[in-house]
């Protein structure tokens, strides 16, 4: 009998999610039908449509499924963040992260964990290499996808093709060599940062095509906020060598000074 693939019984999926009552019980069943027993983490952020007592309904009937709750909507990096912290203290050695709207296929999850496998430590489900593809998009959301891989090309010097997708599978060792805690994006921008550092620890980055399917069901959560966000991920990656938080900081102070004053 051929041996099984390595992350066989080592993966963990984590999907963060916010108002995905109607995705969640359907990509949990298609997941956990996967081969290889891949476990599935789900970081809620008190979803006010009820998403987290679904959550709760799927784990309590499955222990391969398991839920954080957070208080309330606190961006989807910190969300990766908790899900790494969560199985980096179990015994993963391969940690996923997607969407819960089917914009990411779950019978894609495979390819990546198979690529990882083979050696890549981060593995992208990439829309933009050759095979890759967008269904159902719309010419604003092409446009803010293009404009900011091609930024990130170009002023970060980023190889990921599509460095803004959360499709994404990590190798354990990435996870516990990068530090977390120097991540500063709470929201989307924390994709495009993670593989600017992933890149410049020098760590092996893979990317397998997927076709990127517009979500059907609920609503998008990004905001022209987080657009803006990614600019500001952009500029202060690119100028590390300059102190931010002391700037930060001293912009912190001087706010609160007009503010004593008005
Ligand atoms: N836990 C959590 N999940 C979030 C947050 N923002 C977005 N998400 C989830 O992150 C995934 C991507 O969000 P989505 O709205 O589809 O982003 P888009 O595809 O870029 O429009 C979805 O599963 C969302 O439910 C957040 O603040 N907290
Ligand atoms: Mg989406």
């Amino acid at each position: 009998m051929a041996n099984s693939p390595d992350w066989h019984g080592q993966a963990l999926v984590i999907v963060p999610t916010y108002n995905e009552k109607e995705n969640l019980a359907r990509l949990v069943a298609q997941l956990r039908a996967l081969p290889g027993d891949v476990h599935v983490l789900i970081v809620d952020d008190n979803s006010p449509d009820g998403t987290g007592a679904i959550a709760d309904g799927l784990a309590q009937a499955d222990p391969g499924v398991q839920v954080l709750h957070r208080a309330g909507k606190l961006g989807l990096g910190t969300a990766y963040k908790a899900g790494f912290a969560y199985g980096l203290q179990r015994s993963y050695g391969y940690l996923c992260t997607m969407d819960a709207d089917f914009s990411h296929s779950p019978a894609s999850l495979p390819s990546l964990l198979d690529r990882a496998a083979e050696g890549y430590d981060l593995v992208v489900g990439s829309r933009y290499v050759p095979g890759g593809q967008v269904v159902g998009s719309t010419a604003p959301r092409k446009l803010i996808s293009y404009g900011a891989n091609w930024l990130a090309h170009k002023v970060l010097g980023v190889a990921v093709r599509d460095c803004t997708a959360g499709f994404r599978c990590y190798r354990r060792q990435v996870l516990e060599t990068i530090d977390l805690e120097r991540i500063f994006s709470s929201g989307y921008s924390f994709l495009i940062e993670m593989a600017f550092y992933c890149q410049q620890a020098g760590f092996r980055i893979g990317e397998v095509p997927i076709t990127f399917v517009n979500r059907t069901e609920g609503a998008s959560k990004i905001s022209k906020r987080e657009i803006y966000k990614a600019f500001y991920t952009l500029l202060r990656l690119r100028t590390q060598a300059l102190p931010w938080e002391r700037m930060e900081a001293w912009a912190r102070r001087s706010s609160q000074g007009v503010r004593k004053e008005l």
